[in-house]
């Protein structure tokens, strides 16, 4: 059926929803909802890693192939170094570039290198906000507590203690650095509240605000004068014979050939897993995330937390086809959109948090009250239109202009039409395990933002990620920067990999995955 006759429904049951009771869950009936159509709970989309750090945990076969697949390096490569620095920091997002500028400022010789442009990440991505807690009705316990029950209880309470005490003196940085975050009319800083949270914190810069930090950011990269090897993505790290990490290979993009950096000690700040696309999902990612980060601190032997969840956001674009996974920013429900199911009724508090909320809409979706596409996908309505009906004409212009002109490039106006969204693949709620100053297990390898794991517990609340990048990219930045200066550059080696390759073999593991794959192979086959 044409797309505008299916939406008629949402017009039509606007004002008996306003009037509707939205169903309560009591923390039994979340718990059963999550079990029953949470993804992190197939079980047959699951098995056991073979060999190495987490051998034995449970993990989608997507990542568990990846982490157990083989590294592009012969082990008799040529490790001459071309480069040589204190501190290299792999990863060109808002958590490397933090991490780089801390760890400059502390006086560190530096290298960033980025697999794409210095800038291309999930931080420009992130739409919705920060989660800060900036205003007097709230405080950093608070924050902790909305965020270790969000997360099942299963976050590592260093790190959210340290994440949620420092978020303050991140927006003091960032303000002073020149982000334009929203303010009320009477100049404070203006803050809303995002899924799962009981008290409006987010900082915002309209639904672009990870592209406005790393506006900011990048500018300060390019004016600090930082070494930057761009196009040139990690494939390995050096180890030397104690299995300390050293410095990194590179494959520069550009030129085919692979570049050798010796580092006192190596900062991963390489993001997700979202181009796995895991259980087909499709992903508001951007096209590094391929799990890097994850698979060469594996090989290095530091330990991986939380390998069995991942965050499906509840928004992600179903119509039309050209988006399909793109991000719908939660701020939208913030503001009080409705999702509302092929019976124009609402079936879930829009503000729960996203496992809950996503397992209600595909539960929705599985039990025949979805909408379907021409071309067979299924979703459910986020009624758009509702917030111009509710807060005057003009108010999905002003407020989602991101989010408008994205639409809009397919001749879709969202301030007219609803948009119909399912759960994409948004986040790893796990990573690489690390303590407060962001070192992993493997000494001298740090791991900051989502390639990290432990913070988050089993759920990750709108909006922490970019403070945890901002709070683990300074941190890690810092430390390891001071730890370079107590240290003389050790030797280049593949120690870990020749160890990693006999575990393979001992355990009856033989790939033809070569990882890091760098960027998804979207290519037909035929
Ligand atoms: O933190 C996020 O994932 C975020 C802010 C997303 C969004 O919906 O805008």
């Amino acid at each position: 059926m044409d797309i505008h006759k299916l939406q008629e429904i949402v017009h039509k049951t606007r004002d008996a929803r306003r009037q509707q009771t939205i169903p309560k869950y009591s923390p039994a009936d979340r718990d059963q909802l999550i079990k029953k159509f949470h993804p992190d709970f197939r079980g047959a989309a699951y098995r056991p890693l073979t060999f190495g750090p987490n051998a034995g945990e449970m993990t989608v076969r997507e990542l568990a192939a990846l982490l157990e697949g083989d590294s592009p390096l012969p082990a008799d490569f040529d490790l001459t170094p071309h480069y040589t620095t204190d501190v290299l920091v792999v990863g060109g997002g808002g958590a490397g570039c933090a991490a780089v500028l801390h760890a400059h400022a502390a006086g560190a010789k530096v290298i960033l290198a980025t697999k794409l442009r210095l800038g291309d990440s999930n931080t420009v991505m992130a739409q919705g906000g920060m989660q800060i807690a900036v205003t007097q009705e709230d405080s950093p316990v608070t924050h902790f507590l909305d965020t270790l029950k969000g997360g099942h209880m299963k976050n590592d309470h260093q790190l959210l203690k340290t994440m949620v005490e420092e978020g303050p003196s991140i927006a003091k940085w960032l303000l002073g650095l020149g982000v334009l975050f929203d303010r009320d009319a009477d100049g404070n800083l203006h803050v809303k509240k995002g899924g799962g949270s009981s008290k409006p914190r987010l900082l915002t810069a309209s639904d672009y605000t990870g592209l406005e930090i790393m506006r900011v950011l990048k500018d300060e990269v390019l004016n600090q004068k930082i070494q930057l090897l761009e196009f040139c993505a990690a494939v390995e790290l050096l180890s030397n014979e104690n299995g300390t990490c050293t410095g990194a290979v590179l494959r520069d993009l550009d030129n085919q050939r692979y570049v050798v950096v010796a580092a006192k000690t190596v900062i991963l700040a390489t993001g997700g897993i979202g181009r796995l696309h895991i259980q087909g999902f499709p992903t508001s990612n951007h096209y590094g995330a391929t799990g890097d980060g994850l698979a060469m601190a594996y090989r290095m032997g530091a330990k991986l937390m939380h390998v069995d969840t991942f965050q499906y956001h509840p928004s992600g674009a179903v119509y039309p086809e050209q988006l399909i996974g793109a991000l719908v920013t939660e701020g939208i429900r913030s503001e009080g959109g409705h999702l509302v199911n092929a019976k124009g009724e609402r079936f879930v508090n829009e503000l729960d948090t996203r496992d809950v909320v996503s397992s209600s809409i595909i539960r929705e979706c599985k039990e025949g009250r979805g909408i379907r596409t021409m071309s067979g996908r299924v979703g459910v309505w986020l009624d758009t239109p509702l917030l111009d009906a509710e807060q005057g004409p003009g108010t999905v212009k002003k407020h989602f202009p991101a989010m408008v002109m994205q639409f809009e490039r397919f001749g879709i106006d969202i301030s007219k039409d609803p948009v119909l969204i399912y759960p994409t693949l948004h986040y790893q709620n796990g990573g690489v395990k690390i303590d407060t100053n962001g070192e992993s297990e493997a000494k001298n390898l740090f791991v900051a933002g989502e390639a990290s794991g432990g913070l988050h517990g089993r759920n990750r609340l709108m909006g922490n990620s970019l403070l945890d990048i901002m709070v683990f990219g300074k941190r890690s930045g810092s430390t390891a920067a001071a730890r370079a200066a107590t240290l003389s550059q050790g030797a280049l080696t593949l120690g870990h990999l020749d160890r990693f390759r006999a575990e393979a073999k001992k355990s009856g593991v033989s790939s033809d995955v070569i990882c890091p794959m760098i960027l998804p192979a979207y290519a037909r086959k035929e």
